[in-house]
């Protein structure tokens, strides 16, 4: 890629496609999440207005399963950038595991929540969170029994948009790995940083709905891509 040479400061936003070969269900792919519930049923505030339960048990099975996996060699790669990379670097996933964390990164900013916390809709605080709420535990904060997901659900305004806008207008590389380019505002972060004149890089299986926006893109499995791309950024 031209003009690796300087590059400083990097923001990278990562989606379901980094997590796929630890075993976690994509949204799109046939059989994804998506396809097994309606969007509107599991992730708007409408649906749990509707059936908490079923928006509950949705995020109980997810909270479950994302415990049993893993991170892969993607995360790896990405963590042992982070650790390596002596200017600024920021990973926004949209993913909502903690298999960047589990990797080690540490730069790491969950635009769309994260299943590890409980939110009360009661006291508005947020606690770490590993079992079930769909039997409606008391919050650890103030007892009542209003916890759900800390989760942003279409329609709800993802979260520390300024600090990824802030991060993006001192960044001289946006890298995109592993996300469809479906759901805004994240798939418009790339039209942001062609804006501020940033390098835009796509790493994913196939090309996403928004590969027209990247100055480069490579496809394939993030386990072979994102490590063979770490290796050359930090050589
Ligand atoms: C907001 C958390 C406003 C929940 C998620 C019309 C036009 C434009 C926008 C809208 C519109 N109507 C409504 C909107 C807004 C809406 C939106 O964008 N809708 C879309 C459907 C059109 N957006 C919102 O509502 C957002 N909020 O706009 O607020 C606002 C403004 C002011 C004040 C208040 C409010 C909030 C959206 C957040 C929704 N929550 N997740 C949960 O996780 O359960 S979305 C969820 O899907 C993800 O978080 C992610 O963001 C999104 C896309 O998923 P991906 O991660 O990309 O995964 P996907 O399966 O789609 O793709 C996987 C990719 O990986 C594929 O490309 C595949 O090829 C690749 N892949 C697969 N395997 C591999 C691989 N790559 C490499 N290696 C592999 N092995």
């Amino acid at each position: 890629m031209a003009g690796m040479a300087d590059i400083r400061n990097i923001v990278i936003l990562t989606g379901a496609g980094v997590s796929a070969e630890s075993g976690i269900d994509t949204f799109r792919s046939e059989g994804g999440l998506w396809e097994q519930h309606r969007v509107e049923d599991v992730a708007t505030p409408e649906g749990f207005a509707r059936d908490p339960d079923l928006v509950l048990r949705f995020y109980d099975m997810r909270r479950e399963a994302i415990q049993t996996k893993q991170p892969n060699a993607a995360h790896d790669a990405l963590a042992k950038l982070d650790e390596a990379w002596n200017g600024e670097l920021l990973i926004v996933t949209q993913n909502v595991d903690d298999l960047h964390e589990r990797a080690g990164a540490e730069r790491v900013l969950h635009m769309h929540g994260t299943h590890l916390n409980a939110w009360c809709t009661a006291c508005d605080v947020r606690s770490p969170w590993t079992g079930t709420l769909i039997e409606r535990p008391p919050c650890p904060a103030c007892d009542s029994r209003a916890l759900r997901p800390d989760v942003v659900w279409f329609g709800e305004m993802p979260y520390q948009m300024e600090e990824i806008y802030g991060a993006l207008r001192q960044a001289d590389l946006f890298v995109s790995i592993g996300t469809s380019g479906a759901v805004y505002p994240a798939a418009g972060l790339v039209r942001d940083a062609r804006e501020l004149g940033l390098q835009t890089l796509e790493l994913n299986l196939e090309p996403s709905q928004g590969s027209r926006w990247f100055a480069s893109s490579r496809h394939g499995p993030a386990t072979q891509i994102v490590p063979e791309w770490v290796e050359e950024i930090l050589s």
